[in-house]
């Protein structure tokens, strides 16, 4: 559709940026917080641990402090479970409670709303060891942790985020990490983890909606639309398998309490399907997510399955993800949308694409909770970094993202990734999102100087005009 005119973005728009806890904070184990699994991961070698990371833990206030003189609305950010319960369940380390609620105070201070993620890939190392998402005790203890958070920040946090990206940790479980030895678990015990998980997630929203009447509650997911590589039909069916495979089962189960009936026939063919107990369909109606939060980098191209093993094939520049399928899809190349030096697709239309079908499918408002450029920024002898490939990359996805909400779109903010540097999962410092540089690399003892980018003035603009004048 080409539009005469573009609506504006809405007037109370959530213009924010996010960060991950274990991405950023360091103090991995400071005040009483225990490991979790990301911390007794197996790590890349020659790359930046999690044990410093940004130092955000002891500089939030410079660093809150800076996101307002960018002009940020929203700051996106996640509760580190193990600072909050470093037993996992249980007893609440109060130093931890005090942390985040100073960083919150801080946030509202500024007068930037925080929009907080419960869990973002961090489970705590002791549960892991008593079977992690392979036992329903895990659904209880993150119950009880949201128990905590509701009851400590219910008053001043209005957006939660529940689970950031589970399709990714079910579907590519390497990207978040190895474990020693590098065994992951198997596929079959991948989904039956997928409904604990589902069945946590249904419960928190279930408890939020119950103990904070004025909070909103929504999953966060990695949404991608897919495009058949050509008007073949089978390349239509298998761009259609993988996109409901990795997208849309994933967000019907919070929204419409089941799973969509292509992944259950799939589920079942496979022999992959979860164990369900009695009373887990009650469990999963009814939980009524406030929104959508939504991350978004690429799309993918998709072919119709050889049915072979040459289906299967790394993601370009990225070891941990495989893409491709036999007898469901395969991976194809397109050539009509630009790639990051990381091999990751640019596609801006493709952002509005895929919030298109987002709205028609669900009928809920969407947060962008990340969109971002990983690039290796060069701090020049001017102490500048000028990431002006950032800047375009922003410029052509908030023209779609406007766009979009001419389409009709109803969108709650933007948040991007990332607010300043943090550890990229596989690259460390050599791959940065930041609109703030930290001055570190992949050794601990530089300054971690916070320095704003190009970008920084750019956004500041931006949101100074409400994106007016992109
Ligand atoms: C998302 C994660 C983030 C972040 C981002 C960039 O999937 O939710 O935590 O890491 O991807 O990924 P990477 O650091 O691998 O470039």
């Amino acid at each position: 559709m080409i539009y005469q005119k573009l609506l504006d973005f809405p007037e109370n728009f959530l213009w924010g940026a996010s960060t991950s806890a274990y991405q950023v904070e360091g103090g991995w184990d400071a005040d009483g917080k225990s490991p979790s699994i990301i911390d007794m991961y197996e790590h890349p070698a020659g790359y930046a641990d999690f044990t410093v990371a940004s130092d955000h833990y002891h500089r939030y206030k410079e660093d809150i402090a800076l996101f307002a003189r960018m002009g940020l609305k929203a700051y996106r950010f996640s509760i580190a479970w193990t600072r909050i319960l470093p037993r996992g369940t249980g007893e609440v380390n109060q130093a931890g409670v005090e942390h985040y609620r100073d960083v919150i105070r801080t946030c509202k201070q500024y007068g930037i709303e925080p929009v907080v993620t419960m869990y973002h890939f961090d489970l705590p190392w002791c549960l892991e060891q008593q079977g992690g998402w392979t036992s329903r005790a895990t659904i209880d203890a993150f119950e009880a942790y949201a128990r905590v958070l509701f009851a400590e920040f219910g008053s001043d946090v209005k957006y939660w985020l529940t689970i950031n990206e589970q399709n990714t940790m079910i579907l590519h479980p390497g990207a978040i990490g190895l474990p020693k030895g590098g065994v992951l678990p198997d596929r079959k015990t991948l989904y039956q983890m997928n409904h604990h998980l589902m069945l946590a997630q249904a419960r928190v929203m279930k408890l939020c909606h119950a103990l904070c009447p004025q909070a909103k509650i929504g999953p966060a997911l990695n949404l991608t639309a897919m495009y058949p590589v050509t008007c073949r039909p089978e390349d239509a069916i298998a761009a259609h398998n993988w996109e409901v495979l990795r997208c849309w089962n994933f967000a019907d189960v919070p929204v419409f309490g089941w799973y969509h009936p292509l992944a259950v026939r799939y589920l079942e063919d496979r022999g992959l399907m979860p164990d369900i107990l009695p009373g887990d369909c009650e469990t999963l109606a009814g939980a009524n997510p406030d929104f959508i939060a939504m991350n978004y980098y690429s799309t993918a191209t998709i072919a119709a399955s050889h049915g072979d093993a040459s289906d299967v094939s790394a993601r370009a520049g990225d070891q941990q993800i495989m893409l491709g399928e036999q007898g469901v899809y395969r991976a194809a190349e397109n050539p009509y949308v630009g790639k990051t030096k990381y091999g990751w697709v640019i596609d801006p239309t493709g952002f509005r694409y895929t919030l298109r079908k987002v709205c028609e499918r669900y009928h809920l408002p969407i947060l962008i909770t990340e969109n971002g450029i990983g690039a290796p920024d060069v701090l020049e002898a001017d102490d500048r970094i000028h990431d002006d490939y950032r800047i375009e990359f922003y410029k052509q996805h908030l023209h779609a993202l406007r766009e979009a909400i001419t389409d009709g779109v109803q969108m709650l903010g933007y948040c991007p990734w990332s607010a300043l540097d943090v550890v990229s999962t596989h690259q460390g410092y050599a791959k940065r999102y930041g609109f703030i540089y930290v001055d570190r690399g992949e050794e601990e003892g530089a300054s971690l100087r916070r320095i704003p980018k190009d970008s920084f003035a750019w956004y500041k603009q931006v949101i100074a005009e409400n994106g007016k004048n992109l």
